[in-house]
C-alpha cells in the first residue's frame, strides 16, 4: 500500500472535490445536472482538470461525454482496471450519489502517482454522464457504450423540451457517429470497480463505514399515459365523466399496494402530469411512469405484469384509454465472487467486519457486467438518505472507502505479478 500522505488527505482531497462538483448546477437554488446539459459539461471539464492534476497520463471527454482519466501501468500493452462512476444527478440531487466514485478513482491515481508507484495494468478512472436516465428516456447510455451493448435507437429519445438525444449529444460537442468504437476489448479489460454511496440504512444500523455489495437490483420502467375527456368542470355530472386523473389515482395505488406484497420488491410512481392542468377543466389526459425493482427477476417481472394489468382492469372500468410504453428493463446483476472477496479482505485488512449486501439502486456497474466483472464498494450514507439534498456521508467514512480501494487494487496487481 503506497505511503499516501496522511491518513485524512485522501478523504480530505475527495471532499474538496465533491465540493467543487456540487456547485456545478443548471438550477441556481439546487444541484440538477441532467445528462448533457451545460452544467455537464462543465463538470466533465472539472473532472479532466481533477484527473489531470491527479496524476493521469492522459484524460479525455469521449464521443458520449464521459470522462476517461488513464493511468498507465507498467507494460504499454498491460490490460485495464477500470473504476467509475457517474456526474450526472436527479433533480434536486444530493451531492455523493454518483461523483463520490469518481473522486475515489481520481484519489487512488493521485495516492499511487505520489508514491512513483506503477502497477501491472492500466487504471481507467471513468466519469459517466447518463446514469441517473432522468432526461431522456435512456438505459445507462455512457456506461453501456464502453461495454459495447450501446442501442442506436437511444439516439431518437426526446426530453421534456422535445430535443433529441442526438442533437443534445452535438450542443454538448460529442460525436454520435462514433459510438460504436468506444467499446472495450473484453480482452483487455480485469474488471469494473465502482465505489458508490449505499443510498440506504444498513451500514449506519451496522455501525459500519463500508459494505461489498453482492448483487443489483433488477429494475422495469414504463411510460403510462391514461386519455379521458377534458370537460368543463361546472357543467359534467359526475356519472358522465372521463375523468383520466381519478383512473390515474387509482392506478398509482395500485401500483403502491402490488409494489408492497413481496417483501423484497418495490413499486414507484415518480412523474405524474395532468393535461391540460386547469382548474376548471376536468383532467382529459394524465402521464405517469413506473418504476418497478426487485432481486429476483422472475418476481419482479410478475409484479410488472401484475401492475400492467391492474391499469388494463381499472382503464377498462372506467372506459379510458391507456397506453403503456416500456424504456427501461435490466436484470438482476450479480457482482463477481473474486472482486467482492478482494475488496472484503481489504476492508477486513482495515480491522473492518466484511458485510456483503445487496443494491436496492441501479448503477454503471449493471451495464459495464456486460463486459467485464464488477464489484462495487458501498460507503455509509446518514439515515440512507439519497435523490435528495440532505444526502451526506463523513469525510472520515469517504477516507477509509478510498484506503481500502487502493488496498483491493494493491491486492490484484500482486495476484496479477505472481
Ligand atoms: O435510480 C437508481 O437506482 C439510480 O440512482 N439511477
Ligand atoms: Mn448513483
Ligand atoms: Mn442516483
Amino acid at each position: 500500500m503506497p505511503a499516501s500522505s496522511s491518513s485524512s488527505s485522501l478523504g480530505q482531497r475527495a471532499f474538496d472535490r465533491l465540493m467543487q462538483l456540487r456547485g456545478i448546477s443548471d438550477h441556481p437554488d439546487n444541484l440538477t445536472r441532467l445528462f448533457l446539459s451545460p452544467s455537464h459539461r462543465q463538470a466533465a471539464e472539472a473532472v479532466k482538470q481533477m484527473m489531470t492534476q491527479a496524476g493521469c497520463d492522459t484524460v479525455e471527454i469521449d464521443a458520449l461525454g464521459t470522462v476517461v482519466g488513464r493511468y498507465h501501468g507498467k507494460a504499454a500493452d498491460a490490460p485495464a482496471l477500470l473504476i467509475g462512476s457517474h456526474i450526472d444527478t436527479v433533480k434536486d440531487a444530493g451531492s455523493y450519489d454518483g461523483t463520490l466514485g469518481v473522486v475515489a478513482g481520481i484519489g487512488v491515481v493521485e495516492a499511487l502517482k505520489q508514491a512513483g508507484r506503477r502497477l501491472p495494468f492500466t487504471l481507467e478512472i471513468l466519469a459517466f454522464g447518463d446514469e441517473e436516465n432522468v432526461r431522456f428516456p435512456s438505459n445507462l447510455s455512457s456506461s453501456r457504450a464502453l461495454a459495447g451493448t450501446f442501442d442506436a435507437a437511444t439516439l431518437d429519445g426526446v426530453d421534456e423540451d422535445g430535443i433529441s438525444f442526438r442533437q443534445a449529444l452535438l450542443d454538448f460537442g460529442g460525436k454520435p457517429g462514433a459510438i460504436g468504437p468506444l467499446a472495450r476489448d473484453a480482452s483487455k479489460v480485469i474488471g469494473y470497480l465502482e465505489v458508490h454511496i449505499e443510498q440506504g440504512p444498513v451500514l449506519q444500523h451496522e455501525n459500519l463505514p463500508v459494505g461489498i455489495v453482492t448483487a443489483i437490483n433488477g429494475a422495469s420502467r414504463r411510460r403510462v399515459s391514461v386519455t379521458g375527456e377534458a370537460g368543463h368542470a361546472g357543467t359534467v355530472p359526475m356519472a358522465l365523466r372521463l375523468d383520466a386523473l381519478t383512473a390515474a389515482s387509482e392506478m398509482v395505488l395500485a401500483v403502491e399496494t402490488l409494489g408492497a406484497k413481496a417483501p423484497l420488491t418495490v413499486a414507484t410512481v415518480g412523474r405524474l402530469a395532468v393535461s391540460p392542468n386547469a382548474v376548471n377543466v376536468i383532467p382529459g389526459g394524465v402521464q405517469f411512469t413506473l418504476d418497478m425493482r426487485g432481486p429476483d427477476d422472475a418476481e419482479r417481472i410478475a409484479m410488472v405484469d401484475a401492475i400492467e394489468q391492474a391499469c388494463r382492469t381499472i382503464a377498462a372500468r372506467r372506459k379510458v384509454r391507456l397506453e403503456i410504453a416500456p424504456f427501461y428493463d435490466a436484470p438482476a446483476c450479480p457482482c463477481s465472487p473474486s472482486l467482492q472477496t478482494a475488496l472484503a479482505e481489504a476492508v477486513a485488512r482495515h480491522q473492518i467486519r466484511p458485510l456483503h449486501l445487496p443494491s436496492g439502486a441501479g448503477h454503471d456497474a449493471m451495464a459495464m457486467a456486460a463486459l467485464c466483472p464488477i464489484g462495487m464498494l458501498f460507503v455509509r450514507c446518514t439515515d440512507g438518505i439519497s435523490h435528495n439534498p440532505a444526502e451526506f456521508s463523513s469525510q472520515s467514512d469517504i477516507d477509509q472507502a478510498i484506503r481500502i480501494l487502493l488496498d483491493a487494487i494493491e491486492h490484484l496487481a500482486s495476484q496479477s505479478v505472481s
